[in-house]
């Protein structure tokens, strides 16, 4: 029997709850075989990113080259990039073995604010790598980072939102509404189709490290067992939801404190 197999081009997070880590984790708990190549090597912890430092560009092109010469791919998730060298490398790569099914989670700061993408590598990754997306998984800080907006994740905003973002040129658009402030968690999937929205109850949590990973692994994974974009979106949100219920339960050295606890969900 075939395994399905999900490439994620992503950051390093050595405290696993985001960046490739996660990407591994989850790609693997859905019955997909995950390769990963690496942009960038983070220090984090609960509290955190402390430092990071992108891969040469020369060294991720030959982490891609190296595996893509060697295996089929069924579908791509794209996480952290850092640097405007690091996304050329990509674009160039995604094209030249034509991959299919790429889910991009346009990662521009961590939740714990610190940036994870250069500024002026914003405008590449719209021109160029947006076009041979099949998703782009913005939250709302994104969004309107994207947009130059300043949106507060209300419920009638959304539409506009994704249209704003459908308009900068991806295939589908997601826009995850885990920041908005109403209270169902409600993510809207815009195509050329049309929208479609995916609610869940929103869950009171301080643990929200790696979520955006989680998500866009998940979908990528969804895609790869041949299911749809709706489908694979459904059961992504799903899965997330089911983890975000249950998180670690790891001993932290630096906070006692639970409303600030940031653990790894899973
Ligand atoms: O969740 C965004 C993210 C993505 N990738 C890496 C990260 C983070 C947030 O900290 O560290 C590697």
């Amino acid at each position: 029997m075939y395994t399905p197999t999900v490439l994620t081009i992503a950051g390093f997070d050595p405290y696993g709850g985001a960046g490739i880590q996660i990407d591994l984790k989850t790609i693997h708990v859905l019955g997909a075989y995950a390769f990963t190549a690496t942009t960038a090597i983070t220090a984090q912890n609960s509290q955190g990113v402390t430092g990071l430092e992108a891969v040469s560009p020369e060294m991720l092109h030959l982490q891609l080259s190296t595996l893509l010469k060697d295996i089929r791919v069924d579908a791509v998730k794209i996480g952290m990039l850092a640097t405007t060298s690091l996304i050329e490398v990509v674009v160039e790569v995604l094209k030249k073995y034509n991959l299919p099914n790429i889910v991009l989670d346009p990662v521009m700061i961590s939740s714990s604010g610190k940036p994870l993408l250069e500024l002026d590598a914003i405008e590449m990754m719209v021109k160029e790598l947006f076009p041979l997306c099949a998703l782009i998984t913005p939250n709302l800080m994104e969004t309107n980072t994207l947009l130059g907006t300043n949106y507060q994740g209300k419920k009638e905003e959304s539409l506009e939102m994704a249209e704003g973002l459908f308009s900068l040129g991806a295939n589908a658009v997601l826009l995850k509404g885990g920041h908005g402030c109403e209270e169902e968690a409600v993510d809207c999937l815009v195509d050329a189709s049309g929208v479609a929205c995916f609610s869940t109850p929103r869950v009171e949590t301080t643990h929200t490290h790696g979520t955006g990973c989680i998500l866009s692994s998940a979908i990528a994974t969804q895609l790869a067992h041949h299911k749809s974009l709706k489908t694979s979106v459904q059961e992504a949100k799903n899965f997330l939801y089911g983890k975000m219920q249950r998180t670690n339960a790891l001993h932290l050295q630096y906070v006692t404190d639970s409303a600030t606890k940031k653990e790894p969900i899973f």
